[in-house]
């Protein structure tokens, strides 16, 4: 009778699991002198005597269940991102560290934490995920735990796709390209998303250089001791450099399968790879990173000598070859149409450039001084660019010319980009306001694209990078509302980080994840989170802009991991830690 009751018991623990709690959260916690808001979601499905007439909600201690707080429910909100409405409790003003739980009427949120450093093992994590991401190599248990794992995709001897053949590399003959990061769930690596991945590891660590350089992420260590974000950035960078074609400075867009490997370790994969044809926003993005790098590396000529030096003159010649090739699209159909095999996999088909030109001519012009790297900053000053994804890096060279100690433009040109950064960041938090969530996450329907959470993790990098140049404590508040979207404040009640908080994917699609025989998904990797594009086909229960998402291997349209989504996540997670571990 006994184990009846245990088996009826299991399926209906499993039952309550299969449903995220309604009273949304930072899974992860909250940090004793910040911010702390919980989001009580009314969905027409729940029951209404659940929560009753409740104007009232309780803090209480998880252990002694003692009421800590007090505090009113607000009126209900209705969320303009779905049907969905909310009520909101603030319990900012509770300042006590431990373990609570937010109880409303017959609810009870998960057990959180109020501490200091409360993101801390998931702001490592998103860095260690690199590590997990590493192509070519195997996986010593000694640092990947459970998930150690046989090298595959060893890219020694890729071959030259007719696309990418040149007199001096000839199409069927083979170039060495190892290591790199693979690039998402799929096996196959882009050098455009890798641009902008890259790129904001190396911002994280010029922001943050003094919290970076003794960061552990227990990774094997390189040759000569550098920080670890710094380690790990080589691994992919090295790479990156590879891509470069010698005989002219034209890097191709990727290596890669002709399609996509199956659901199954690296180890198994036996299929071809290729480097196909180059293209302008590769090697502008090539141009871009090598610059930082060059920047960065030149701190470490002892460690690495050479290396800033390599840098740089990849970076110059990435930018000669763009100028005899101002304009050249990765179309994969078209490409398609003239060459075999046929390559489907991921496109990055980026066709607009004068982000990419901005982006490069601002890292090249703060590392040479060159004056046709000035001409082109300046003639690109008055362009207005989007929030960063892969196929728009205008941002990041504005973050770059702010960054340090300027004298790289004029007070008055500084003082321009300065404006147009603050008047985003203001826009961003005006929209808060009305969202249901009170984050900028979500200000606008059009955040919910695939790889949604990458707008919330960059809208944050763009709200931190707006607080350092004010200091205006609200910027880093909202960025941390952020954090909290991604780790549970949100409209599915998802934790989106794998492995961290209550209720977080099982099954993202991701190939080592889901063919490693290992129950729990390699951690610390960030879900692509809600996409009512729902362009894989899927079954989803919820369809609406902030509601369409579903922890399934095959949905790739929202619950895929990339390097692009968990790059913003490391400069948010770690940024906030950083700045919320001193008062401010
Ligand atoms: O695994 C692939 C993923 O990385 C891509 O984002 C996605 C869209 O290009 O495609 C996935 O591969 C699927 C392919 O497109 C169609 N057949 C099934 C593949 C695995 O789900
Ligand atoms: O992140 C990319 C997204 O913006 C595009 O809409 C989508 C379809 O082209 O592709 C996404 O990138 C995928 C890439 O093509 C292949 N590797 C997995 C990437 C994440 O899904």
């Amino acid at each position: 009778m006994k184990w009846i009751s245990l088996l009826f018991f299991l399926f209906y623990f499993q039952q309550i699991q299969a449903q995220p709690n309604p009273i949304r959260i930072d899974q992860e916690g909250y940090y004793p002198q910040a911010p702390k808001i919980a989001v009580l979601v009314l969905s027409p499905h729940q029951d209404p005597a659940s929560v009753g007439r409740a104007t009232t909600f309780y803090v209480t201690s998880h252990q002694g269940k003692d009421t800590v707080f007090i505090g009113d429910l607000s009126y209900e909100r209705n969320s303009t991102n779905s049907s969905l409405q909310t009520r909101v409790a603030d319990f900012s003003s509770l300042k006590t560290t431990g373990t609570f739980q937010v109880v409303i009427g017959k609810l009870s949120s998960y057990p959180f934490r109020i501490q200091q450093k409360v993101h801390g093992s998931l702001a490592t994590a998103s860095l260690k995920a690199f590590y997990f991401q590493r192509a070519s190599i195997a996986l010593d248990s000694v640092y990947a735990g459970r998930w150690s794992r046989v090298g595959g995709h060893p890219d020694t001897a890729v071959i030259i796709h007719p696309s990418a053949a040149t007199a001096w590399r000839k199409a069927g003959t083979t170039i060495s390209t190892p290591g790199g990061w693979y690039d998402a769930g799929d096996y196959n690596k882009y050098m455009v998303n890798s641009g902008i991945s890259t790129a904001t590891l190396l911002s994280s660590y010029e922001d943050f250089k003094g919290y970076f350089d003794t960061l552990q992420t227990h990774i094997p260590p390189g040759d000569k001791p550098i920080p670890d974000i710094l380690t790990e950035v080589l691994y992919n960078l090295r790479w990156m450099l590879s891509m470069q074609d010698p005989g002219d400075g034209g890097a191709y867009n990727k290596c890669t399968n002709a399609s996509f490997d199956g659901m199954e370790m690296p180890a198994l994969a036996q299929e071809p790879r290729y480097v196909v044809q180059k293209g302008t926003a590769a090697t502008l993005d090539l141009a871009a990173v090598a610059a930082q790098a060059a920047r960065i590396f030149s701190f470490y000529k002892k460690e690495l000598p050479g290396l800033s030096d390599s840098c740089r003159m990849a970076a110059e010649k990435a930018w000669q070859w763009c100028l005899a090739h101002p304009d050249m699209a990765y179309d994969q159909q078209a490409m398609n149409l003239l060459y075999e095999p046929k390559i489907s996999t991921g496109g990055y088909g980026d066709k607009q450039f004068s982000d990419e030109w901005f982006w490069a001519a601002s890292e090249l012009y703060i590392l040479t001084g060159g004056k046709n790297y000035k001409d082109s900053v300046l003639r690109g000053l008055n362009q207005t660019f989007g929030l960063p994804s892969w196929s728009q890096t205008g941002l990041l060279g504005y973050y770059s010319l702010l960054r340090g100690k300027g004298n790289h433009l004029s007070t008055l040109q500084e003082d321009s980009i300065r404006r147009r950064l603050i008047r985003m960041a203001d826009d961003y938090i005006r929209l808060s306001e009305r969202n249901a969530f009170l984050t900028v996450m979500g200000g606008r329907k059009s955040d919910f694209v695939w790889g949604s959470n990458a707008n919330a993790a960059n809208q944050g990098v763009l709200l931190i990078e707006v607080y350092r140049l004010t200091q205006n404590p609200k910027y880093l508040d909202a960025a941390l509302g952020n954090l909290d979207y991604l780790c549970g404040r949100n409209a599915t009640g998802y934790c989106f980080v794998t492995g961290f908080g209550s209720y977080s994917p099982l099954h993202p699609h991701h190939r080592p994840s889901i063919a490693d025989g290992i129950t729990e998904p390699i951690p610390g990797l960030l879900v692509g989170g809600p996409n009512p594009g729902e362009q894989d086909h899927s079954h989803y229960d919820f369809h609406e802009p902030e509601t369409a998402y579903v922890d399934n291997a095959n949905a790739y349209a929202s619950n895929e991991i990339a390097i692009n989504w968990n790059a913003p996540l490391v400069y948010l997670a770690n940024a906030v830690e950083t700045l919320f571990a001193s008062p401010h």
